[in-house]
């Protein structure tokens, strides 16, 4: 490995052109050698604006390549299986975006190869738990101050989304945020789903079940409710509170900056999109990433976060999630116990 690690970024779309100006010009200890998109153009253009930076036409090539020493993949979800097992085969830590494949099964299979390297290299990307307000909220709650957790409220609402957005989308996609955050928070398994359907929003485009109700079981019987509504034309909003015996913790209320003035109005400024929302949460796990990737060599462990057993479990949770969108029925989730990998 040279003094700074080498990483490539593969799609390069929003979320992937976000990760590469982060690493370029906040993330200390790393810089982008190698760009690879479907669109070859678009990953060109990117790549001409940072020094000894060039693009890999092939993912599998630019995976491989000798001077990439980690990868970050920011491609679109039915595409990671392959590229996770080719990180896997050359040995090349990877930082995941959600989802860690589309479905349990081969999320499984993924889970399984790590293990049989004897490594742990996969880490996903759910930087809610970088985040500063979730890092607070999971210390109160294992500060055992609050009490026993009982009961968590989430709120998860978009201004908009994509035009191809699906009403399965909203749960694999935004939902599976408070999946993993209710993994982190608790500490334990999601056992069942159910999606209830309200009247859909006239804002949302024909076809789209918009807002829904999620509502979770966890192993202890704790009970997780969540509302996602992704099309409200307002604003980028995430809440979440838990209810404890010894009383309730609320983050997400957007009390930033608050003005009064003329003519007479009071209020401040919410985040338009997650970028925003959570800038500091993607730059400080991708930092954690680095520094995890660096240390590895010497303890086999190039991850500092959820990794892929967190994946599997949201794919598993999505997927009971998506049966129950179709039947309106509270769905078991299916997973394997962890103990039989
Ligand atoms: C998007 O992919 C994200 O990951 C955002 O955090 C989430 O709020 C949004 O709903 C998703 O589409």
């Amino acid at each position: 490995m040279s003094n700074e690690l080498r990483i490539a970024v593969l799609g390069v779309g929003m979320m992937g052109a976000d990760h590469v100006a982060r690493i370029q010009s906040r993330i200390a200890g790393a810089r982008v050698t190698v760009i690879n998109d479907y669109v070859t153009e678009r990953a060109e253009e990117l790549a001409a604006t940072i020094d000894g930076c060039r693009v890999v036409i092939d993912p599998i090539d630019a995976i491989a390549d000798p001077e990439v020493d980690a990868v970050l993949l920011a491609t679109p979800g039915p595409t990671h299986e392959k590229q996770l097992l080719a990180c896997l085969e050359n040995a090349k830590p990877v930082l995941c975006e959600k989802p860690l494949t589309t479905d349990a099964a081969t999320s499984l299979e993924v889970v399984k190869a790590e293990a049989a390297l004897g490594k742990t290299l996969i880490q996903v990307g759910f930087m809610r738990r970088f985040d500063a307000e979730y890092v607070e909220l999971k210390g109160l709650i294992d500060s055992g101050d609050l009490g026993r957790p009982l009961v968590v409220h989430c709120v998860h609402r978009n201004p908009s989304v994509p035009s191809h957005f699906d009403s399965a989308m909203v749960v694999k996609d935004s939902l599976v945020h408070e999946v993993d955050v209710t993994r982190f928070l608790l500490d334990e398994e999601i056992t069942s789903v159910q999606i209830i359907k309200p009247f859909p929003s006239s804002k949302a485009p024909e076809g789209l079940q918009d807002p829904q109700i999620a509502v979770f079981s966890t192993e202890s019987g704790r009970h997780v409710d969540t509302e996602v509504f992704v099309t409200t034309g307002v604003a980028y909003e995430v809440r979440t509170e838990v209810v404890a015996e010894l009383g309730s913790a609320i983050i997400g209320l957007d009390v930033g900056l608050v003005r009064k003035s003329k003519p007479g109005t009071w209020g401040g400024a919410i985040t338009p999109s997650f970028k925003e929302r959570f800038g500091q949460a993607y730059d400080v796990q991708i930092q954690r990433w680095v520094d995890a990737v660096v240390r590895g060599a010497e303890s086999g462990n190039y991850v500092d976060g959820p990794g892929a057993w967190d994946g599997y479990a949201a794919a598993a949770v999505c997927e009971a999630g998506v049966s129950s969108l179709e039947t309106g029925e509270r769905v078991q989730v299916a997973m394997v116990d962890r103990s039989s990998i």
